[in-house]
């Protein structure tokens, strides 16, 4: 696998030949990878090589280390694509995955002025404050806060939101959810962040804010979502 007469750097070709044995299935998630002494000695180059490499596919997100028991193959990440307006759900679904749910707070709030001004209602309005994590096959993927107009959406239940809020929306309450606005940032976990995601505290973190609305461009939602950064990558399309 190693070439050493090839013009590209060694350390570029073991990274290379681990994501080809990681892509082709085998190497598995949870697998651990030989010590870098052995790859250094098999392939005869130096020990600091085999660790740039590594050290590569850890920042990537391919592999992850635990202090004093070595190198282990991640979970592959959710490639979720930006075009599409769907709900976590259906996305989870539509990867074959079971999609779960822990609500951690509901409650009928006063709109602060910030929320009050994303849903176009006034200030200290009813507003649903959900908050729930969201979960693939029992693994927590991201923390989930909505706000929702309680004189828009009614009646809403901890039964309802334990399950899709939007299957609710469109299927019982048939209104027509339309288009949506997000911002994407990264950021690093909180204590309670981690505590609720499994992930450990300052572990990398994208958050989400989405803004949809209805087919007459009422607001329906706003949400603030914390997703993790070494379960999901994001794509979109572009043309030009
Ligand atoms: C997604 C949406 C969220 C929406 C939820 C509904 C993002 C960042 N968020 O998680 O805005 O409320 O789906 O999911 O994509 P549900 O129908 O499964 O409750």
């Amino acid at each position: 696998m190693i070439n050493k007469n090839s013009p590209i750097p060694i350390y570029y070709q073991i990274e290379e030949y681990v994501k080809e044995l990681i892509e082709n299935g085998e190497l598995r998630p949870g697998d651990s990878l030989p010590p870098e002494r052995e790859y250094a000695e098999k392939y005869q180059i130096s020990r600091m090589t085999v660790r740039q490499a590594f050290t590569q596919l850890v920042n990537e997100g391919y592999l992850f280390r635990l202090q004093g028991k070595g190198t282990f193959v991640a979970e592959r990440k959710i490639e979720q694509p930006l075009q599409g307006l769907t709900s976590f759900t259906e996305d989870m679904k539509a990867r074959g995955f079971e999609p779960g749910s822990q609500l951690i707070h509901f409650e009928i709030i006063p709109a602060t002025r910030q929320i009050a001004g994303q849903l176009l209602i006034s200030e200290y309005g009813p507003v649903y404050e959900i908050k729930r994590i969201r979960m693939a096959d029992s693994v927590p993927m991201a923390l989930e806060t909505n706000y929702i107009s309680a004189n828009l959406v009614k009646g809403l239940t901890e039964q309802i939101v334990n399950k899709s809020l939007y299957s609710h929306i469109e299927e019982k309450l048939d209104l027509r959810i339309d288009s949506a606005s997000q911002i994407i940032e990264s950021s690093i976990a909180s204590q309670s962040e981690a505590n609720y995601l499994k992930i450990s505290k300052g572990a990398p973190v994208m958050l989400i804010q989405r803004n949809t609305f209805l087919k007459d461009n009422t607001p329906l939602e706003f949400v603030k979502s914390v997703y993790r950064a070494d379960r999901y990558k994001f794509m979109i399309q572009m043309k030009r």
